[in-house]
């Protein structure tokens, strides 16, 4: 496949994909979408270790592409939660449960389904100058793709709400401060302190790593019963792993384990 709307590298285990609508602040149109799995699949079929996701341009997602049509019909034929189900949903639903640490970067505003995407990440780095935007009331539409659910999540009810409600720009230096993505840097930083990151997830466990954000993310729905019941079986899975013999050797030798992600 040909890729119109991103842009997708693959180089020792990292994969990018860049939304590449620059003009229009990469918003999220119908063609993205499969161009998006299409570069999973790729990625997905040799052996990935991280996944990157970033903007090109001054912005990293304004969200939904308001110049497409958003239903067709009457009012009450149109339904836009079939847009949901069609295009945003599997796409939240893959990142989140991607077996390898996906990473992304908010170089610059961030809006409406937007904000879902770059939350749906396992770390969200956010330059300076970024924000976050819950543009959906605005325009008579509620937080989707994910967005009321990241966002209660992380920064509590009575944040959330105000965000989600009034609509307001939120720094992504808040962002940080409150918890709601893993760190905001200088922007002439932010290049480099992704690739450190990218650079470390690349060399670590990867099976580990997968298995990780897994348990973290099934932690919301469990009880601590449940939760140690799971935790008991994925660390059977990860104590399964030359990974975790190599990081044992690696530690009883003093030296810097060489994880080969299996
Ligand atoms: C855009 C967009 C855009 C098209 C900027 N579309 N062109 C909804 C429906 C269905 C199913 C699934 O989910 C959803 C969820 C959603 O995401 S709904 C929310 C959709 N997004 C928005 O409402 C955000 C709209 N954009 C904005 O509010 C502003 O553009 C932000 C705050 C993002 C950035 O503002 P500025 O930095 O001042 O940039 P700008 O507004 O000048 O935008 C630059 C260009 O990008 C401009 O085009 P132009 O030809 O005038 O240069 C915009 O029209 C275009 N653009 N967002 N979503």
């Amino acid at each position: 496949m040909n890729y119109e709307t991103i842009l997708f590298e693959e180089q020792e285990g990292v994969a990018r994909i860049t939304l590449n609508r620059p003009e229009r602040l990469n918003a999220l149109c119908s063609a993205m979408f499969p161009e998006i799995h299409d570069a999973l699949d790729r990625a997905q079929a040799r052996s990935l270790r991280v996944l990157v996701i970033a903007g090109a341009g001054r912005g990293f997602c304004a969200g939904a592409d308001l110049e497409q049509p958003l239903g067709s019909g009457s009012r009450e034929e149109r339904d836009i939660g079939a847009i949901l189900e069609r295009n945003y949903n599997p796409l939240i639903m893959r990142l989140r449960s991607l077996p390898v640490p996906v990473v992304s970067v908010v170089n610059g505003v961030a809006a409406g389904a937007g904000v879902s995407l770059a939350l749906a990440a396992d770390l969200t780095v956010a330059a300076r100058s970024a924000s976050f935007v819950l543009a959906f009331a605005r325009i008579g539409l509620i937080p989707d793709a994910g967005a009321t659910y990241f966002l209660a999540e992380r920064i509590g009810t009575s944040r959330a709400l105000g965000l989600a409600l009034l609509g307001e720009k939120l720094s992504a230096s808040d962002a940080q401060s409150w918890g709601l993505i893993w760190k905001c840097v200088e922007d002439d930083e932010l290049a480099a302190t992704v690739d450190a990151l990218v650079d470390k997830l690349r060399v670590g466990p990867t099976v580990g790593l997968g298995l990780t954000k897994r348990a973290i993310y099934a932690s919301r729905e469990q009880t601590l019963a449940e939760q140690l019941h799971l935790e008991r079986k994925l660390q059977a899975e990860a104590g399964r792993t030359g990974d975790f013999e190599e990081g044992v050797a690696a530690f009883l030798a003093k030296r810097s384990a060489r994880f080969t992600g299996g």
